[in-house]
């Protein structure tokens, strides 16, 4: 599978709520809700490689890192994590985080190619799940 390429959101949600379950406070969700709604994605992928450029007016958040190897990021909630992304099937990668420092929910993401093209980001904090779909620009 190949994710490479700009994407723009077409759907959101949850989001909000996955802020609140890591304990955002409303002021700062708000905010970040607010800009989240209006992401622009680039992703760059050779082989099993990925480099993924998330834009919002308020934060911006570079990722690279190889399926199967362990990486260093942030969660939503600009908290340091080391993350362990894997194949869940070929179109799929799901990636555990683990915090560096202190407590919280279990974090994760997923990203999966859809049969028609279209890219699913699921972001989940606990039992909460964040799902934002993604088309081509
Ligand atoms: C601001 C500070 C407060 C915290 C926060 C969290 C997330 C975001 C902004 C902020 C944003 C996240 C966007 C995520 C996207 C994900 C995706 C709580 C640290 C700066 C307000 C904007 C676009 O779709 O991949």
């Amino acid at each position: 599978a190949d994710f490479s390429g700009t994407w723009r959101m077409k759907s959101s949600e949850n989001f909000e709520e996955l802020l609140k379950a890591l304990g955002v406070n409303v002021f700062l969700r708000k905010i970040a809700v607010a800009a989240a709604s209006r992401p622009s994605v680039e992703i760059k992928q050779q082989g099993e490689t990925l480099s993924i450029q998330t834009s919002t007016s308020v934060r911006t958040t570079h990722v690279s890192f190889t399926v199967g190897q362990i990486f260093n990021e942030t969660t939503v909630d600009g908290r340091p994590c080391t993350s362990f992304p894997k194949w869940d099937t070929d179109r799929k990668i799901t990636c555990e985080q683990t915090l560096l420092k202190g407590e919280g929910p279990r974090t994760s993401w997923s990203r999966e190619l859809t049969d028609n093209g279209e890219l699913v980001l699921t972001m989940s904090a606990g039992d909460v799940v964040c799902t934002r779909v993604y088309e081509r620009e």
